[in-house]
């Protein structure tokens, strides 16, 4: 059995895992990454797409920017459609900001690719099986070619996803947590076509939500509402596109051309935070301490900006000995989940029609998204936290 020694112990490689071992290596921290699937699996795991301006800049300060850079979409703004027109969110005139398309996938093959070209230690297919010890000298218990070894770190980084082993390591009576689920479900798809409009598509509509997004000038990534247990079987190529032209026709004639689907797949909804965020030398990141519905496209960026705060922590502690802004991570981390929990949660209820609507709250949902669109304060609002709140302090972390 082999035992490794390094200073950051992170458990996941997923955009957490992988940032927080990037930004680490900066500032001349030595992490070991534990990742359980193999390069191929993470670097073709399809997910998020949108980036707020802050986690744009973070990966081109960092040095990891130069291809989002070149293949990334920059946006301005975004359309919001309902009773069958458009009505275009401006981030630039209201916030003077903009969010950036570029796939999560993509993000983690520039995060790997900047890893293994400085030969800092990341280790695929090695599953994290137990973590110990983690209120004085942490433990990773992993296993990797059929035999059980161990890390051996000052601090450990769970950042292993909602589904890892680090959260549920912590007893019982020390955590607690926040849960909302939702009745509904997104079918998403990826299609070679080009996307119908230069913007994203958030579209609501009497028969349910829809959106329409992209990957590049060739590739359309679209989504839908469905019923929670939806069986993807009853959804042939013909069905999904018949809907999303329903849900995002317009009075003047919107086209949505199809094209072949190369990827489909159900996404639950939920909302979901952990308090706190670190027990003892144990830290939780990401996902693994807190789940949003897509709708407000935060999940990766609230991934990233726990990676910020507890870089902040550990460059004091290893620089200067000073433990005090690790001991503030859970408050600092939770102010901003909580915000974008809060985002999340609106955007999806605002959008999404919940089982045994009636018409009243129909046209609540049309004098909401009326409201939005034809106030600039209300506007603002929604452009201001798509982008991204303001971080606490600027520059890297
Ligand atoms: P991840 O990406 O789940 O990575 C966790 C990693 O840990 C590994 N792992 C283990 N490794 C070793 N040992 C173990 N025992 C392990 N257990 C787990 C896993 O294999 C994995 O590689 O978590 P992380 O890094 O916290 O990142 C979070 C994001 O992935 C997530 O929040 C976003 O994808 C959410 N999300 C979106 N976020 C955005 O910011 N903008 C978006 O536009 C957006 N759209 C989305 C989304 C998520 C979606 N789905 C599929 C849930 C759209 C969708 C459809
Ligand atoms: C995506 O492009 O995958 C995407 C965009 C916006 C969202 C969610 C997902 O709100």
């Amino acid at each position: 059995m082999a035992i490794i020694r390094t200073q950051v112990g992170i458990v996941g490689a997923g955009p957490a895992g992988l940032m927080l071992a990037h930004v680490l290596h900066l500032q001349g921290i030595e992490s070991v990454v534990l990742e359980s699937h193999s390069r191929e699996y993470v670097e073709s795991r399809v997910r998020a797409g949108v980036l707020e301006q802050g986690t744009a800049d973070m990966l081109r300060e960092s040095g990891v920017g130069a291809r989002m850079q070149r293949e990334g979409l920059q946006h301005h703004g975004v359309e919001l459609r309902f009773g069958g027109e458009g009505h275009r969110i401006d981030f630039q005139d209201l916030v003077g900001k903009s969010i950036t398309v570029y796939a999560q996938q993509e993000v983690v093959k520039d995060l790997i690719t900047a890893r293994i070209g400085y030969d800092a230690p990341i280790l695929f297919e090695a599953e994290a099986v137990r973590i110990s010890d983690f209120e004085s000298r942490p433990r990773i218990h992993y296993e990797q070619d059929d035999s059980e070894h161990e890390i051996a770190c000052d601090f450990l980084a769970g950042c292993d996803g909602f589904h890892g082993i680090c959260r549920p390591s912590v007893a019982a009576g020390q955590i607690r947590f926040y849960e909302r689920q939702y009745p509904f479900a997104w079918l998403g798809i990826l299609a070679r076509v080009a996307p119908a409009s230069d913007e994203l598509i958030y579209t609501y509509h009497e028969r349910g939500f829809s959106l329409m997004s992209m990957r590049s000038p060739e590739v359309s990534r679209l989504y839908l509402q469905c019923g929670v247990d939806e069986e993807i079987a009853k959804w042939p190529d013909e069905r999904i596109w018949e809907e999303l032209r329903t849900r995002m026709a317009t009075r003047d004639g919107f086209v949505l051309k199809d094209g072949p689907i190369f990827q489909k797949g159900i996404t639950p909804m939920r909302s979901f935070v952990a308090e706190p965020m670190q027990f003892g030398k144990l830290f939780l990141l990401g996902d693994a301490a807190h789940i949003v519905p897509p709708t407000g496209a935060k999940g990766l960026n609230l991934a990233v900006a726990d990676v910020r705060v507890m870089t902040r922590g550990l460059v004091e502690f290893y620089k200067n000995g000073n433990r005090e802004e690790l001991e503030r991570y859970t408050e600092r981390c939770l102010r901003r989940v909580w915000r974008g929990q809060r985002f999340s949660w609106w955007m999806t209820s605002m959008l999404h029609r919940f089982p045994n609507e009636d018409g009243f709250s129909h046209q609540i949902h049309l004098a909401e998204l009326g409201y939005v669109t034809s106030s600039r304060a209300a506007s603002t609002s929604l452009a201001e936290n798509y982008v991204g709140l303001p971080f606490d302090s600027p520059g890297l972390f």
